[in-house]
């Protein structure tokens, strides 16, 4: 996932990594002893500054930009952290580097003027220890922000760019059985922000389109009241992306949940979901047909799997967020 990639912000790696490399500056040019001196030390000071000012503009430039996110994306974020306090951490960045760039320049200028060793070697002294102590004042900030980034590397890697079919129902019903029958099986993903047990990801082609399914233990398994605020805006933000709800009971004895406590939640979750919706009763060699389920299905030994399918593509197809879904895949 993109947060991967942004780099944890580190200033005592930043000012090791850029002290030690320009100490390290070997010339090519000729001259005499002085000239070599000088321009060695104004190397020192521009190198350091250098390096310093890429490994930060690295995380900038590694941020996602948030006017960009597609909205699922964004509304995790949102739920996550604080969006204002990432923006001013990533302007204090940004100052940061306009202020290396400014000791950088007038610590040059000095050194033009001057000729002898000791002055040159403690303009280059100063011009260090500001940008340490520039980067230092980072410090303040540096555990708040790489924490922001260590919850954001948990956000599930689903767009709202992507056609997706959500699965839900309590506990121990088959959701995940049933999205391994229907999918190319992706590896899950270890941890997500809402559950402990994270959430499966699979997909299958469609009229040459990539469906997403997806099924996310401990976010859609429970009724409204039992919920936190936080999972309620998880399970909204869930809603907004599912272009088709499946909600799948088990009717069988052996069941945790009764019938109509499992079609409560149905009931909760339509209202949650204003788009189509199709009822699968599983389990269905251990129980009796069951009249509200569309389809009736065993996820263990492939009954009505076919069946549901059929269904799901007749969903789809008749679903107009598919159409100009498929058209906006075919304009670009
Ligand atoms: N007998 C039977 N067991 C099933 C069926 N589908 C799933 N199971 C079993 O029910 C248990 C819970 O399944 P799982 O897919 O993990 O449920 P989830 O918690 O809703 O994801 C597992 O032991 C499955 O093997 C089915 O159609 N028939
Ligand atoms: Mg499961």
């Amino acid at each position: 996932m993109m947060f991967k990639s942004i780099p944890v912000l580190r200033t005592d790696e930043i000012i090791n990594k850029a002290f030690s490399r320009s100490s390290k500056i070997v010339l090519k040019q000729r001259g005499s002893k002085s000239t070599l001196m000088k321009k060695r030390e104004t190397e020192m000071v521009s190198r350091s500054a250098e390096i310093i000012i890429a490994s930060l503009q690295k995380i900038l430039d590694r941020y996602p930009k948030f006017g960009q996110l597609d909205q699922f994306t964004f509304e995790m974020i949102k739920i996550l952290v604080d969006v204002d306090e990432i923006k001013s951490e990533l302007n204090l960045i940004n100052h940061t580097i306009n202020s290396i760039i400014k000791v950088k320049r007038n610590s040059l200028k000095k050194m033009e003027k001057l000729k002898d060793r000791d002055s040159l070697v403690a303009v280059r002294k100063d011009a260090y220890g500001k940008y340490a102590s520039l980067l230092r004042n980072l410090d303040d900030i540096s555990e708040s922000f790489n924490g922001k980034r260590e919850k954001m590397k948990e956000i599930p890697p689903i767009s709202s760019d992507d056609y997706t079919v959500v699965i839900a129902g309590y506990p121990n019903v088959g959701k995940s059985t049933l999205l391994s029958k229907i999918t190319i099986s992706r590896p899950k993903i270890a941890a997500y922000p809402f559950t402990t047990t994270g959430i499966n990801i699979g997909s299958f082609v469609y009229k040459y389109q990539e469906i997403k399914v997806i099924d996310t233990p401990g976010v859609l398994d429970r009724p409204l009241f039992q919920r936190n605020e936080i999972e309620r805006k998880a399970m909204s933000a869930i809603a907004f992306l599912a272009n088709i709800l499946v909600f799948v009971i088990d009717s069988s004895d052996s069941s945790l949940y009764s019938i109509e406590e499992q079609l409560n939640l149905y009931d909760e979750l339509k209202e949650l979901f204003p788009m189509p919706t199709i009822l699968v009763q599983n389990k269905i060699e251990l129980s009796e047909c069951f009249k509200e389920a569309d389809v009736a299905i065993s996820s263990k030994n492939g009954t009505g799997i076919d069946a549901f399918m059929d269904m799901l593509y007749s969903k789809i197809s008749s679903d107009q967020t598919f159409k100009e879904f498929r058209k906006l895949e075919y304009d670009s």
